[in-house]
């Protein structure tokens, strides 16, 4: 790959089956993307679950790729790998899951289309995913919200605790 692409955050998560290594597997699966390389992966972390709270705990990571792939065939990749690890989306918002993967950030553009919103809407307010991710990218470009790092600063990191290496 010649050309430098952009810089894409991806949040992971999962709180059925086994997490853990639903989350590894799927960081592999990340470095295997076309057009793309795994710059960096965050630790594994234990989370409590935020939005609907009468579910198991997560366990949350993130990565850092350089990427020449849009963002909606990014996204369109993800799915893929959520799928292959045996996702069926059965539409509750926030609800439990074998596997979740986000498109975070890319680069420091904003992209508003129908299926993708990013930076992802619900970012800055979820330690479970700013935690992982400073913890890679704390410079990133966070439109809106400045860095990656000063978002972290601005929430209650509570309940966010890292349980091993990816
Ligand atoms: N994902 C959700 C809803 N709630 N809570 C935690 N702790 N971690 C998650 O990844 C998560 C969540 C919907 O995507
Ligand atoms: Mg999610
Ligand atoms: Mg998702």
């Amino acid at each position: 790959m010649a050309v430098p692409g952009v810089r894409a955050c991806i949040g992971l998560g999962a709180n059925l089956g086994h997490p853990e290594q639903a989350v590894r597997a799927a960081l592999l699966a990340l470095g295997a993307l076309p057009d793309s390389r795994l710059l960096a992966a965050s630790r594994l972390y234990r989370t409590a679950a935020w939005g609907r709270v009468d579910q198991p705990d997560y366990i949350n990571a993130a990565a850092l790729l350089d990427t020449q792939l849009a963002p909606e065939a990014l996204l369109g990749h993800l799915l893929d790998i959520e799928r292959g690890a045996g996702r069926v989306r059965d539409g509750v918002r926030w609800g439990p899951r074998l596997l979740d993967l986000d498109l975070l950030l890319y680069g420091d553009r904003s992209v508003d289309v129908p299926g993708l919103r990013v930076p992802h809407p619900h970012l800055h307010e979820r330690a479970f995913a700013l935690v992982p991710l400073a913890e890679i990218a704390a410079d990133a470009s966070f439109p809106g919200h400045g860095s990656v790092g000063e978002a972290l600063r601005r929430i209650d990191a509570a309940g966010v605790e890292a349980v091993g290496d990816a």
